[in-house]
């Protein structure tokens, strides 16, 4: 079936060589990336925040709704607000709300309540979902939101490693805090939290091995 609004996909084909090598070294460039908790204050500009946006938008999407608003937050006063109440939260969470279970799994990772990244890193990108779209007030059906936006934050932690920084998937739990802090509309949820920035020097990380091929393909 021709499609009146389709237009010629300007698709670059690449040799069965170069597709190795291409696939290898992303590979390699990927995986070592590593989720940082320790931020440096150095600043990163507002130009390079919008490009990753940017990038992170350009993810598919049921019907290409784009069901996501990214907030950049770089006022100080905004991120300090944002780390009081991530804290109240999350002291909550490290004192009673989470099982032994998972407390136990933490510890190889040395987090708890504090969270002083949330300060100190230059931009803390909010990532809402739309639930719902709102055009002229009217509402708009939005589809597999979930999917979409995790896709998208993929884009961007992509697009954050590329371009030679650091971040870190937050999700301080529960999140409404954020909506009523950044004056979000009901039609979006807090998704994820991503501090953007330069590791603090000589930040560390955890020792940890990821699955092998065996672990996580099934070849059919
Ligand atoms: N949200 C808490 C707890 C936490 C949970 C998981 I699962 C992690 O992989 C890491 C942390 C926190 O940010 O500390």
């Amino acid at each position: 079936m021709e499609q009146e609004n389709h237009t010629k996909y300007n698709f670059e084909k690449l040799s069965e060589k170069e597709t190795m090598i291409a696939a290898e070294r992303v590979y390699s460039d990927l995986s070592k990336r590593r989720s940082i908790r320790e931020f440096s204050a150095e600043p990163v500009s507002k130009e390079v925040i919008e490009r990753l946006i940017l990038t992170a938008s350009s993810a598919p999407s049921g019907a290409h709704k784009q069901p996501w608003t990214f907030c950049a937050v770089g006022n100080p006063e905004i991120k300090t607000a944002i780390r009081e109440a991530a804290e109240k939260e999350e002291y909550d969470s490290y004192n009673g709300r989470m099982s032994e279970e998972w407390l136990d799994d933490l510890k190889p990772f040395g987090t708890n309540w504090e969270k002083p990244f949330l300060e100190k890193a230059p931009w803390l990108i909010i990532v809402f979902k739309q639930s719902y779209g709102m055009e002229d007030g009217q509402k708009k059906q939005h589809y597999y939101v979930n999917e979409s936006v995790g896709i998208a934050c993929g884009f961007l932690i992509n697009a954050i490693h590329k371009a030679g920084l650091a971040t870190l998937t937050h999700t301080p739990s529960p999140m409404a805090f954020l909506s009523k802090i950044l004056n979000r509309p009901s039609n979006e949820r807090p998704f994820l939290v991503l501090p953007v920035g330069y590791p603090e020097k000589g930040a560390k990380v955890p020792d940890i091995e990821r699955k092998s091929s065996e672990e996580v393909i099934v070849w059919y």
